[in-house]
């Protein structure tokens, strides 16, 4: 297979709310990445213990930046972004380029969620009921430099509000992920196999070496983790102005929320 992009990108993005640009990555970049993201795992361990789930934003940390920011500057990806979406929506950010890594010793699974909604506390639901069709906001990456079918979705969740299914799948909030404590390897990998099929129409995200999944946050997803398969997968946010402002004022208003309750009455 040889990159190429084509209208269909474009197409799938709005309708199924995540498209493929399959084996942009030349594997020469592959190779150089998947040596950085070593550095990144053995750190991410020894910072925050075996069962880390990413380093983020790798820019901070002291390892080889120097594959990442090729990464965000390799021409046919800017330009495959800025086709399927516009000019304005940049990816690779200092402050938000990271890597989604295996776990070392256990299975494990996030939550199912929508991103913002049922991930920050504090956060407008109104406000983000009236946005998140607004394809300035909410959008992200996964570029994966192994082999990943980690990550599930609902194919175009994106587009509309729950389902009368899902919200009887989910009536609660914070949202549960399925109760793994004390449970050896194998069982906790198949409640989480379980878990991540409850919610009607989900589906794996394959994705080869090299290939980038530009997805919308707003649709129904879910990371699914074993620690015998190899992961290094990069993760950004794609951004705009629009987005940046959205940020600012609704991301603001929700951390005041929080710190407004944690706030002795
Ligand atoms: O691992 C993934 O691909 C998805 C991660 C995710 O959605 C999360 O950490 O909230």
């Amino acid at each position: 297979m040889t990159w190429s992009w084509s209208e269909r990108h474009i197409e799938e993005y709005h309708q199924q709310g995540y498209t493929v640009f399959a084996a942009i990555l030349p594997p020469s970049l592959i190779a150089d990445l998947r040596r950085a993201c070593d550095e990144a795992r053995t750190l991410a361990r020894e910072r925050s213990g075996p069962q880390t789930q990413r380093l983020q934003p790798v820019f901070q940390f002291a390892i080889d930046h120097a594959p990442f920011t090729a990464f965000t500057e390799l021409p046919e990806l800017v330009d495959a972004l800025q086709r399927t979406l516009s000019p304005q929506h940049t990816y690779g950010h200092p402050d938000g380029l990271g890597v989604l890594l295996e776990p070392a010793e256990l299975p494990w699974c996030t939550p199912w969620h929508r991103d913002w909604r049922d991930n920050v506390y504090g956060l407008d639901l109104d406000r983000w009921e009236s946005d998140f069709r607004n394809v300035d906001l909410f959008n992200q990456l996964n570029c994966a430099l192994y082999e990943d079918s980690s990550t599930w979705v609902v194919p175009g969740s994106h587009l509309r509000l729950d389902l009368p299914a899902e919200a009887a799948r989910f009536p609660l909030r914070p949202i549960a992920g399925p109760q793994l404590d004390g449970l050896d390897g194998a069982l906790r990998e198949r409640l989480c196999r379980q878990y991540c099929e409850s919610l009607p129409g989900a589906v794996p995200l394959h994705l080869a070496a090299g290939d980038f999944c530009l997805y919308r946050n707003t649709l129904w997803h879910i990371g699914t983790y074993v620690p015998y398969r190899r992961r290094a997968t990069l993760h950004d946010f794609v951004d705009t102005p629009a987005f940046r402002d959205w940020r600012d004022e609704v991301g603001e208003a929700a951390k005041r929320a929080r710190h407004d309750e944690s706030q002795p009455g």
